[in-house]
């Protein structure tokens, strides 16, 4: 249980999001926004929109505030309520950085280099612009996380895809370590993949993960897309040889991909998706697929929208979440300088 600013004591959570798109995409949505627009009813949350991991890689200055504030935005306009959970932007809480750097003094090089995800990334930009904050981007994470533990044997719950476990278990390894040297700080953060979050791959490349950065505008499906565009891009989806609606992900990735898309977002069983379209062939289920995402999507489109007409009252509900989240990460900041014989500053 934790204690927050607000006197919260439901078990806390902490989850963040990249602002490295024009739009958020279907996979950000049902693997992450949805499960926590739910959390915030049953845990003490905070959700960050983490630029300071969207600069790991080459980027347009102008183009991150945009994508920032976009983020922002579309996670207001999913159903997270400030009032209800703390929206923060990661470079507004500068111990996010200071943390990290206390981390990264803790990490082993050879520890960091096994993480699978700089690998494949390093191998796909090259040598040339695979950078140092890259590599040390997991320990960035971590101090994301353990900034928010609450002090006190509270729980921090952490949902993380499978992509991001090695990460996760590395966060736990250094609270720790830090614990193990410096006394007692951090609880140590549980992993838990959320209920109904769906693993979304690429509609053209349907066993490649639905992707901000990777995936060709044809494959992603984007939450702030026009119908139009939307509708097309499903009916043009690649599915597999055959006619029928079935979640096969061996034989049919492609359906199984819509298959699941469509449960989710009806809170169905594969079964009853099958059993709807037995018989209807691909092109009616795609149709109504397309109808379905549309749907949803329209509503969180315009609320957007209205969003980024009034920038400043979205800066305003930004500040109001790095108030919060700085209330807690300046306490947390407070006891590992202390913890690790920095000097407190003289008053
Ligand atoms: N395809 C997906 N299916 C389900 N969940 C997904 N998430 C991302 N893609 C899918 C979840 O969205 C959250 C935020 O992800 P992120 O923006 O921090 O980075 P990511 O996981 O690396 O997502 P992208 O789209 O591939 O971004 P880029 O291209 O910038 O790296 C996470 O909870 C993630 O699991």
């Amino acid at each position: 249980m934790s204690e927050t600013p607000s006197g919260s004591t439901l078990p806390r959570v902490l989850s963040g999001i990249q602002p490295t798109g024009d739009s958020f995409h279907l996979g950000n949505y049902l693997g992450a926004v949805r499960q926590w627009v739910a959390m915030q009813e049953t845990h003490d949350a905070f959700y960050c929109v983490v630029d300071l991991h969207a600069i790991t890689v080459e980027h347009d200055p102008r183009a991150l505030r945009r994508r920032s504030r976009v983020a922002a935005a579309q996670c207001l306009a999913m159903g997270l309520d400030q009032d209800v959970s703390t929206l923060f932007v990661q470079s507004h809480v500068p111990e996010h950085a200071e943390l990290a750097w206390v981390l990264g003094c803790l990490t082993g090089f050879g520890e960091a280099g096994r993480m699978t995800q700089f690998k494949d990334k390093s191998t796909k930009y090259g040598s040339s612009a695979t950078t140092v904050g890259l590599f040390t981007y997991p320990v960035l994470m971590a101090a994301d996380i353990l900034l928010y533990t609450p002090g006190h044997g509270g729980a921090l719950e952490v949902p993380v895809g499978e992509d991001q476990r090695q990460h996760l278990e590395l966060t736990r390894t250094l609270a720790q370590r830090f614990n193990h040297r410096f006394g007692e700080t951090f609880a140590v953060p549980e992993a838990f993949i959320p209920k109904d979050a769906a693993k979304i791959t690429d509609l053209q490349e349907p066993t490649a993960k639905m992707s901000k950065s990777s995936s060709s505008p044809q494959g992603i499906v984007e939450v702030l897309e026009e119908p139009g565009p939307l509708r097309k891009k499903f009916m043009r989806a690649v599915t597999d040889t055959g006619s029928d609606v079935r979640y096969d992900e061996t034989e049919k990735p492609g359906i199984s991909n819509l298959v699941r898309i469509y449960a989710s977002l009806e809170g169905i069983s594969y079964d009853e998706v099958e059993r709807k379209y037995a018989g209807s062939g691909y092109g009616t289920f795609k149709k109504d697929l397309a109808a379905l995402v549309a749907d949803t999507f329209t509503p969180i489109r315009e609320r957007t929208h209205r969003l980024l007409a009034d920038e400043e009252q979205l800066d305003r509900l930004l500040a109001v979440g790095a108030e919060r989240a700085g209330a807690v990460a300046a306490r947390t900041m407070e006891v590992v300088r202390d913890r690790v014989g920095f000097v407190a500053r003289g008053r």
